[in-house]
Parts: structure tokens; C-alpha cells; sequence
């Protein structure tokens, strides 16, 4: 049941603010020739300093580097502990919080237009999928990145699981909410429980991802135990984390975010620099655990793999918010 909720509402004064400040105190130093100061605003995690990601570290296949992120991998510690998971709160420092999810069992419901719809615990799903590394960039919204080795399995392999009719055109996504484990769910004017959609041309596209852990670990809770979409190109609010139900449906599905802020945040969500959002630029991008800011690449990168998909669409403001 959806709750009342203000249309006009955008993102948190703090969430938003924090990002402005951070630009405009970085540029302010490059103006003066200033020394580079980390942002300690929001947890001191972000830091440390950046392991260097090659193609010899232990345990990262070529496989894993297939879609190369030009980056050095982001330590472990600032990818736990920097999170955007308003179930569990608006402040980025949720880790702790998030601990009290339940994620086990696990169970993920696969219905509405399929052969059959059917319900089956996660670790059964992990059986019948094959799980490999990818290591991808992660662009947030809000103009903060992250390099992560994901563990996970193609997308595409549960759509083929899920047997979907040809009248189902897009999937939708949605993420556990119990009011008991997850103080965020107080918060009246979000639609809860959040949910997402995707076209099935982008579910099925090479690089949509299901994430179902990270740096050789089973997925933190904070990161979206057990079970959460990844879909590097386009912004972070696109992956669901946690899902539990995954509806296969005719017609475009009305996500969380346009709910909630219309006019910030759209289906599509495709990265692109050239569009500024109301209120910031997206023109460049803060890699956590760094001091460094980097220009914004369209489709964060990832053109090559995806840019067909779009290729018939009119390439307007719509496509990228
Ligand atoms: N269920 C749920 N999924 C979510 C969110 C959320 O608040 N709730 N936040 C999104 C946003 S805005 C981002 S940037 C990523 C953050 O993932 P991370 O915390 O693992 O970096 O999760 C996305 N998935
Ligand atoms: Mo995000």
C-alpha cells in the first residue's frame, strides 16, 4: 500500500548539499593552488588510500577484467562503509544499522508474465546460475563513484530461468521491507518498498548484473544481502538492492525514485555528463577513497555495450535522469 507522499520532494538537504559543498570547496582549492584536503565531512574511511588494481592480483581472473574499469579497484572498507540504502536511514554511514536485516532464509518470487510463476530460495537460484567475478565502475547520482569486484551472474540467466512470455516488455524489481528490521521504512513520504524496472533488452544486455557478493565475500548487508541488481551505466538508485520479487509486465513500471522526485529522477537514468541534474552538475565524478575528482564518461563508460539499446530513442534529457 503506498503511503502519502509529497511529490515535490527531493532528495535530503544533506545528502545534496554535502555534494555541492564538496565541489565547490574542491574547486575553490584548485583556484588558490591549495593543498588537496580529504572531504572528512562524511565518514573517515574515504581516506585511505586506493589499492591498485591489476590484472595479477590474486584472485582476479582476466574473466574478472573482461570490462577493464580503467581504475584502481576501491578498498574494500569505503565500498561497506559509504552506502546509499534508505531503508536503514539517509545518512551514507548505515552499515552498522543495516546489520539487522534478515537474509536467511532468502526467498525471491518470479511471477506475473511467465510460463509459470514460481517462488525459489536464493540458495537454490545460486545453483542454477554461474557465478563469476566482474569488476565494474559505479556512478551514484549524487556524483560519487566506486571500482568494485562484484560476484554475481548474468542477468540474462534469470530472465531464461524466469521463462517470460513474449507480451512481457520490461521487469520489475522489489526490495524487502519490514518496518521491524528497517527504521528507514518509517519515513512516510517514500513509496515503499522500493522498487525499480528495467526493459527486458536491458535486463538481458551483457553487462546487466546480479550482484550477489563482493570482494570474494557473500554480499554485506549494507551493500544488499543476498541479492541486488548491478547496472554500471547507469546511475546507483537503478540497483536495487535486496530483492525479493521480480514481476515480469507489459508496460513501463513507475519507479521509487520517480515517485518520489519526478522531476530529478527517471526511468532510465542512463550516466551522461551533459546533464546536470535540478540542482548539481554530473559533469564530474568524486572516487571515495580518494581526494580526486574525474570527468563523467556517458553511459559512465560503458557505450560500447550498451549505447545500442538507446540507439532509436530520442537522445533527450529523459534517457539521462
Ligand atoms: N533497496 C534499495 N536499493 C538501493 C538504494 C536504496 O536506498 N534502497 N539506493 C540505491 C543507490 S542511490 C545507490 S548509489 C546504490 C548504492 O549501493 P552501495 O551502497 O552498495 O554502494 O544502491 C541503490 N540501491
Ligand atoms: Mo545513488
Amino acid at each position: 500500500m503506498l503511503i502519502k507522499r509529497q511529490r515535490e520532494w527531493e532528495l535530503p538537504e544533506s545528502a545534496v548539499t554535502s555534494e555541492s559543498f564538496a565541489f565547490n570547496r574542491r574547486a575553490a582549492l584548485a583556484a588558490m593552488g591549495g593543498a588537496v584536503l580529504g572531504f572528512g565531512t562524511i565518514g573517515s574511511a574515504r581516506a585511505e588510500s586506493v589499492t591498485k588494481m591489476t590484472i595479477e592480483d590474486p584472485g582476479y581472473s582476466a574473466g574478472a577484467m573482461r570490462f577493464d574499469p580503467g581504475r584502481p579497484m576501491t578498498p574494500q572498507k569505503n565500498v561497506e562503509r559509504y552506502n546509499n540504502f534508505y531503508e536503514f536511514g539517509l545518512s551514507k554511514d548505515i552499515w552498522q544499522d543495516a546489520q539487522t536485516l534478515p537474509v536467511e532464509p532468502w526467498t525471491i518470487r518470479i511471477d506475473g508474465l511467465v510460463e509459470k510463476p514460481f517462488t525459489l530460495s536464493f540458495d537454490d537460484l545460486i545453483k542454477k546460475v554461474k557465478v563469476e567475478t566482474r569488476i565494474y565502475r559505479h556512478r551514484c547520482v549524487e556524483a560519487w563513484a566506486i571500482t568494485v569486484p562484484w560476484e554475481g551472474f548474468a542477468m540474462s540467466d534469470l530472465v531464461k530461468l524466469a521463462k517470460p512470455l513474449s507480451s512481457a516488455k520490461y521487469l520489475r524489481f522489489t526490495t524487502f521491507a519490514d518496518a521491524k528490521a528497517m527504521p528507514g521504512l518509517a519515513i512516510p513520504f517514500f513509496p515503499w518498498p522500493y522498487h525499480e524496472g528495467l526493459t527486458m533488452a536491458e535486463a538481458t544486455n551483457e553487462l546487466a548484473f546480479m550482484g550477489t557478493g563482493m570482494y570474494h565475500q557473500p554480499m554485506p548487508k549494507q551493500d544488499g544481502a543476498p541479492i541486488r541488481a548491478v547496472l554500471p551505466w547507469k546511475y546507483g538508485f537503478k540497483s536495487a538492492k535486496s530483492i525479493v520479487r521480480i514481476e515480469f509486465i507489459k508496460d513501463q513500471p513507475e519507479t521509487f525514485w520517480e515517485q518520489t522526485s519526478p522531476d530529478m529522477y527517471g526511468f532510465w537514468a542512463n550516466v551522461n555528463p551533459q546533464y546536470p541534474t535540478l540542482r548539481w552538475s554530473q559533469a564530474r565524478e568524486r572516487i571515495i577513497g580518494t581526494d580526486e575528482t574525474v570527468p563523467t564518461v556517458i553511459y559512465n563508460g560503458y557505450g560500447k555495450w550498451v549505447a545500442s539499446l538507446y540507439a532509436g530513442m530520442k537522445q533527450d534529457k529523459k534517457l539521462f535522469m
